[in-house]
């Protein structure tokens, strides 16, 4: 048995994420954890909300809340919807816990004391117009690396180059739109990456086995330009953990936090004390301590690529730098962007399908499967409305749907609602055993090495053979020359339905969990052997026929969906 940590990026706490966002993290996330589980191996799963900073403090003002206030309305709403979605996190924090204040200055106090932090006097840009210092989003202007003219000054969303404020090219305010912009002097700290940059580029060296989509940017970002940056790690902000060093004061520093992409990534670890705090779990050590056992765990993270530097640099710098045993990550699957209907999903112009407003138009299954068959893994993959109405009406009710309604409403016509008895396997039946066989062994290997397109297209090809099977043994016809045979037909189709349930949960949890209760068993175990599995439920065994699994999208439906979410959200 394995022990398997997985963490998705933890979603900012300003506003409901799009589809784009889901697919980038939380979503294969999942699947992944829901595969191990499956497999019998041991899962911790975990997520929170990304609360600091400027994204969060910008929010909650537009809001007209007090920021704590606008944060835990935003988490009890983004941990419905995560619900809504089946995400299934063992625990979903919150990086303005506790916890993670108190590790986050533990990580600073450490890092000082190691000589990684430098305390600088810098030049700041102040906002006269605001009558305060523009961190990060507080201002936005032209991208000196690319060009693009609203890049933040933590980051340009175009080229995902790391920025400093004072980078941008005709900067403004965000706040009031102001450019009387003026250097001002002010105290902050600064990561001293580029001391443990020999450590982190052999690091990264070493992981032969990472999608070329993480390594390539990490490399980027380690031997580009002027090679890996010392990294301000605090901010002229109110919102945020102090600044302390561990439990101390740290003189002259005073009234300031830590940049938000300092504790953010603390906070997978603090999220696991926090999953301990809530009675969920008794002991976070032996998943993040290699002195207490986290030696065995393979940690895998998910995020989209925009986050890759700050998990293959900042985060790995802060854990090394600390010179205490903490775990490493293993394995980054990173992602490519998801994009709309013909342009960019856009949270700040509401642009493309949010989660809630996915869930109030059809389950979570029917997004969940389009989603993690279009994962942007290898490039950026695109939503449209007729490529998804044709997946859906094609993979989910053709297919899947359409197999499981007639096996089982031919076995209640001509039978009864159990597995009828007699007959046994011929040719056809060992053959679909061996075809299943086959493909049920190359699935396992593409989900253990989270190749997520792969995945569904083997395992839409495990239902067609089904289908298939059906089609060509046609126990409709058997049946009335030889009932015998087609009730052994029958009892494969219907056997196969509860290994359909197995192997398809982590993709389709709710679809998966209607059909394992249609075929009135709790018996989720993995077809290692699948000849085994297609007689695990014997001759006598009772069912249910299922209502409808899966319903088509009607071309109506279609055009009114693409018809309400052409524009931006109200
Ligand atoms: N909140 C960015 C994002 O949501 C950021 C991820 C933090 S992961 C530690 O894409
Ligand atoms: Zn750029």
């Amino acid at each position: 048995m394995t022990r398997h940590l997985i963490t998705s990026a933890i979603p900012y706490i300003n506003g409901i994420k799009h589809l784009g966002n889901l697919v980038g993290s939380q979503l294969p996330a999942d699947l992944f954890a829901r595969f191990q589980r499956a497999r019998r191996n041991e899962v911790l799963f975990l997520c929170a909300t990304d609360e600091h900073g400027t994204p969060a403090e910008l929010a909650a003002a537009k809001a007209g809340k007090p920021v704590a206030e606008y944060c835990a309305e935003m988490w009890t709403l983004q941990a419905e919807i995560a619900q809504g979605f089946r995400l299934s996190f063992d625990h979903f924090g919150r990086s303005s816990s506790d916890e993670n204040r108190t590790l986050t200055q533990h990580f600073a106090g450490r890092l000082a004391d190691e000589g990684l932090i430098e305390e600088t006097v810098e030049t700041q840009v102040y906002s006269i117009a605001d009558g305060r210092f523009l961190p990060d989003r507080y201002i936005e202007g032209t991208c000196p690396n690319c060009g693009f003219e609203s890049a933040r000054g933590d980051q340009c969303d175009n080229c995902t180059k790391q920025l400093d404020p004072a980078d941008l090219i005709n900067p403004y305010s965000t706040i009031s739109g102001s450019t009387e912009l003026e250097p001002r002097e002010t105290k902050h700290l600064h990561l001293k990456q580029s001391k443990v940059k020999d450590q982190l580029d052999n690091w990264i060296s070493s992981k032969k086995d990472w999608p070329i989509l993480t390594t390539s940017i990490a490399k980027k970002w380690l031997h580009d330009g002027d090679g890996l940056q010392d990294r301000g790690i605090t901010r002229d902000l109110d919102w945020g953990v102090p600044v302390k060093r561990g439990a101390d004061d740290w003189p002259g520093m005073e009234g300031k936090v830590f940049y938000v992409w300092f504790d953010a990534p603390i906070e997978y670890i603090a999220c696991s004390q926090e999953w301990v705090a809530a009675g969920k779990g008794d002991d976070w050590e032996r998943w993040w301590r290699t002195d207490k056992g986290a030696d065995d765990v393979r940690y895998t993270q998910f995020m989209g690529k925009d986050n890759v530097p700050f998990h293959t640099l900042s985060f790995p710098a802060t854990i090394m730098g600390s010179n205490e045993p903490w775990k490493l990550v293993d394995y980054i699957k990173s992602f490519n962007y998801l994009n709309y209907d013909g342009g960019q999903f856009s949270t700040s112009r509401g642009r493309g399908v949010f989660m809630d407003q996915a869930l109030e138009i059809l389950p979570s299954d029917y997004w969940r499967w389009w989603l993690l068959s279009h994962a942007p893994e290898n490039s950026d993959s695109e939503f449209t409305w007729e490529n998804f109405q044709a997946s859906v009406n094609k993979d989910l009710a053709d297919v899947l749907g359409n197999f499981v309604s007639r096996v089982t409403k031919f076995t209640r016509s001509k039978f009864s609602e159990e597995i009828p008895d007699g007959g046994k396997n011929g040719p056809e039946e060992e053959s679909l055993i061996q075809e299943i066989t086959t493909r049920v062994r190359a699935y396992e290997g593409y989900m253990e090495a989270m190749e997520i397109r792969k995945s569904a297209n083997e395992l839409r090809a495990i239902w067609v053979a089904g289908n298939e099977y059906l089609q060509t043994v046609a126990p409709w016809s058997t049946f009335k020359t030889a009932p015998e045979q087609a009730a052994a037909q029958i009892r494969l189709a219907l056997n196969l339905i509860r290994v359909y349930a197995v192997l398809s949960a982590p993709f389709i949890p709710d679809a998966s969990a209607e059909l394992m209760q249609a075929m009135q068993t709790d018996n989720d175990a993995w077809p290692d052997d699948v000849a085994a599995a297609m007689t695990a439920l014997p001759a006598g065994h009772a069912f249910a026929v299922p209502e409808v699994t899966f319903r088509k999208i009607t071309d109506d439906e279609r055009e009114d969906w693409q018809e309400r979410f052409s524009g931006t959200r109200a």
